[in-house]
């Protein structure tokens, strides 16, 4: 955008046409480019240091200034640290709204493992995959010239991704080029598929599998390349023998036909590009077998670092985030007192090491932080139980756990035990209203902005501050510098200003923050078939993984416990192998829940429904725009969808209120009718009442009336041993009517 500023204020905001990727259709069809100017001057806006004076939650706070905040934030976790331990500090971060590596590099140095995040259903679970299978993560590379075919697979770009990509979809049926999907929903970008598999919730691997099995039976896989280049095609095959299109249609309740088209398509209209979304980053136990599934349709049919069907990524050009993070400041010692470790297999610092091990081979190192963060729900078993031992402090950056993580009862009492919340924020969500101190944070037009997706693509995106920080707002780097300062880390924090720091994380690209900012973009495209680039002997460098190979099976899960090649739910037998391996810290956690969870309700006519959560709507983002009175307008309601037939037979019609129950409690919601598979319900996320005053009751502005994370769980009977992966969809539930009146604007 170009920002008109006059004296230091923003007075106007226009698209930019000159620079990539501008587009009228994106400008024209995007709601929330205009709200800038409204954000940046929001009556609701933090713009002081607040410190909490009344109880927790009770909305009484007391402006102080930064250096009175800083040096009482700093003074208290240093006497935690003392008295605990590092540990005990944990941090919590959610979607990519800003750099998160000046918090992580101050944990580090604080000496603490525990940060958290969401990434172990967002964006993890494909990272360690794509990881251990190709040697590093892979990009779809659609290309309208030769792209013969497109997969999307568990994502809606139409309503999550206003972006050149979904504009790109739009000529799809123009070229002839088959769109498939797959999703639960007649989503609008289904409406445009010319086959769309409405598949059962969590059953993505069993079809996966059974597509293999069709490409195999009808030999219709790349031969050559397999034979090349991939390791353990036949235990692959072996395992996708008893997927059957007729057997599979039945779990997954798509038809035995569509399954095979659909495999005769990914496998003959090559080049194929797969895009897969956070439908199968939230199935638990099923999310990682899903992808490595969907990975090996890709290998074994020869699209992989193939034009037109996907690129494996390259290390970026800049500082790595690894280092940034200043990751290896952090000792042994430290480290083993991460809450993971011994629970999960890979997303600790034993796994993380064993992964990039193989992937350095090709010069290539994943950011330690987002891949070695801490299971939510340890972290709130440490703060509630203080077992294994307490964690007393918490930073909360760019994110509102009320509302995004799962089990909000078990959110709110853990952040209720601190001895100190710290929440940097725009807003009084309901997150920062249980805080300690609500430090405020300068927002997009106010700070500058390099994002380089954690270092794993050659690519970069931002620009610089349009003006300087309203009131005492300020950019959080400066928020984690000062802290640092504060408790001994002065030298390790060099750059005053972001701009310094991202001026030196440009260095290695040659590039100045002066010349990136007149783009606001960096890419190089790592380009294709870089397996075949030789070593100095004229040999081949293949993939940076264990073999060398594409790993259809993994020697590396294998290590850590896992089935050697993923398994569907007709397969469950090779899961169980796994189970037989936990470890004695894994069961006795597991004991533990079974004594706590009350099953008498999770009788299968009871909770005869199956729950998908989060699809995304717009124009809201996460629990973000619900201050908004036009936005709130325009979706009145949280709203449930389910088909006709599942509305009938539970005796509703649309714009009925509805209950949605489950083991964990129930969350109010609108009947919406749409098509969709019969005996499921998708519930919107994120909804909470902003115009409801802090303090009332006690409800954090309506952080219990149709919040579907009150539902939801990350307990230990749900989430996978490897990644950590809880579930946000597949989960069993019942709805009823009721006649409570939900708030409007
Ligand atoms: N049930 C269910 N739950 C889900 C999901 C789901 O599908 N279903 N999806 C999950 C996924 S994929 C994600 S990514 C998460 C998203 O979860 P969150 O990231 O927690 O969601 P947001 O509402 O975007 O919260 C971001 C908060 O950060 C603030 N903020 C924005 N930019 C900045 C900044 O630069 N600095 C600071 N300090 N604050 C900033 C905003 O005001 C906002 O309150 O939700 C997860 N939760
Ligand atoms: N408007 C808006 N845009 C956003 C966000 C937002 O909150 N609002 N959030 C951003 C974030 S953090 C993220 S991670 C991305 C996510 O963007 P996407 O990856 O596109 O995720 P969703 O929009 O949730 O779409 C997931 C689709 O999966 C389907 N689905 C659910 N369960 C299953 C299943 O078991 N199998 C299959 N095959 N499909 C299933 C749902 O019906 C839904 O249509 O969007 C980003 N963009
Ligand atoms: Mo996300």
């Amino acid at each position: 955008m170009t920002v008109g500023v006059e004296n230091d204020r923003v007075v106007s905001l226009e698209p930019d046409t000159s620079r990539y990727p501008y587009d009228e259709g994106i400008m024209k069809t995007c709601l929330r480019w205009k709200k800038n100017l409204e954000v940046l001057e929001s009556p609701e806006r933090v713009n002081y240091p607040l410190k909490r004076v009344g109880e927790r939650g009770s909305g009484k706070w007391q402006r102080v200034s930064w250096e009175e905040a800083l040096d009482d934030i700093a003074e208290r976790l240093k006497n935690l640290s003392e008295k605990q331990g590092p540990q005990t500090l944990s941090s919590s971060i959610g979607g990519p709204h800003a750099s998160y590596w000046p918090l992580h590099r101050f944990l580090n140095l604080f000496g603490t493992p525990n940060n958290m995040g969401i990434g172990q259903i967002c964006w993890n679970p494909h990272i360690w995959t794509d990881s251990i299978i190709f040697g590093w993560p892979v990009e779809a590379d659609l290309n309208l010239e030769l792209t013969k075919s497109v997969f999307l697979w568990g994502t809606n770009p139409a309503d999550s991704d206003n972006s050149l990509f979904w504009r790109s979809l739009l000529n799809l049926k123009k070229l002839n080029i088959p769109l498939v999907v797959v999703d639960s929903r007649k989503s609008k970008t289904a409406k445009r598929a010319d086959l769309h598999l409405m598949i059962h919730p969590g059953t993505d691997n069993t079809l996966a599998l059974s597509m293999i099995h069709v490409i195999i039976e009808e030999e219709i896989y790349d031969k050559e390349f397999v034979d090349r280049w991939c390791k353990g095609f036949d235990e692959l095959a072996q395992r996708a023998k008893d997927y059957s299109p007729e057997k599979v249609s039945e779990i997954c309740r798509v038809p035995a036909d569509d399954i095979r088209q659909a495999a005769r398509i990914f496998a003959q209209n090559t080049p194929t590009t797969l895009l897969s979304g956070r439908g199968l980053d939230q199935l638990g136990p099923n999310t990682v077998p899903t992808h490595r599934c969907l990975a090996s349709l890709r290998a074994i049919t020869g699209n992989i670092d193939r034009p037109g069907a996907s690129y494996i990524n390259d290390r970026s050009d800049f500082i790595p985030e690894v280092e940034l993070e200043m990751s290896s400041s952090l000792s042994q010692e430290q480290r083993d007192t991460s809450l993971n470790k011994d629970l999960l297999s890979l997303q600790t610092y034993e796994g993380y090491e064993r992964v990039c091990s193989d992937t350095k081979k090709r010069g290539r190192v994943l950011p330690m932080r987002y891949l070695t963060s801490a299971h939510p729900d340890l972290v709130w078993k440490a703060m509630i139980e203080e077992e294994p031992y307490p964690i007393k402090a918490l930073i909360v950056m760019g994110c509102n756990p009320v509302l995004t993580y799962a089990d909000t009862n078990r959110v709110v009492e853990a952040l209720r035990s601190l001895d100190l919340l710290v929440v940097l924020e725009y807003y009084k969500t309901s997150t920062a209203q249980l805080a300690d101190y609500i430090l405020p944070s300068a927002g997009a037009l106010e700070r500058p902005l390099f994002q380089a997706h954690g270092g794993v693509a050659n690519f970069a995106y931002g620009g610089p501050a349009a003006v300087k920080p309203y009131y005492e707002r300020r950019a959080d780097y400066e928020v984690f510098r000062e802290l640092g300062i504060r408790l001994g880390q002065e030298k390790y924090w060099p750059d005053e200003t972001m701009e310094e720091a991202f001026a030196r994380t440009l260095e290695p690209s040659g590039m100045t923050w002066e010349e990136f900012c007149v783009t606001g973009n960096y890419f190089r495209h790592p380009g294709y078939f870089k397996h075949e680039d030789k070593d100095e002997d004229g040999n081949p460098l293949g993939f940076g993984t264990c073999s060398g190979k594409i790993e259809l099976a993994s020697d590396v899960l294998e290590e850590l416990g896992y089935e050697r090649v993923p398994s569907g739910d007709i397969g469950q037998a090779s899961r169980l192998r796994y189970q037989e391996k936990i470890t004695d810290k894994v069961a006795a956690y597991q004991d533990q829940y079974a004594e706590t969870v009350d099953h008498s309700e999770c009788l299968d006519n009871v909770f005869d429904l199956i729950l998908i959560t989060g699809a995304r709507v717009q124009p809201f983002y996460a629990s973000s725009y619900f201050q908004d009175e036009e936005f709130r307008k325009l979706h009145p309601y949280p709203l449930v969808e389910m088909s006709e037939k599942t509305a009938a037979d539970h005796g509703l019609v649309g714009g009925d209120t509805v209950a949605i129950v489950t083991d964990k409690g129930e969350a109010v919601f609108k009947t919406h009718i749409c098509e969709m598979i019969d005996d499921v319900v998708s519930a919107e996320y994120g909804w909470w009442y902003p115009e409801i005053e802090e303090g009332e009751a006690h409800e954090l502005s309506g952080a219990w009336n149709s919040n579907i994370n009150v539902i939801t769980s990350s307990d230990a009977t749900k989430f996978d041993y490897l990644v950590g992966t809880w579930s946000y969809n597949g989960i069993p539930c019942a709805i009823r009517k009721v006649e409570t009146e939900l708030p409007t604007l």
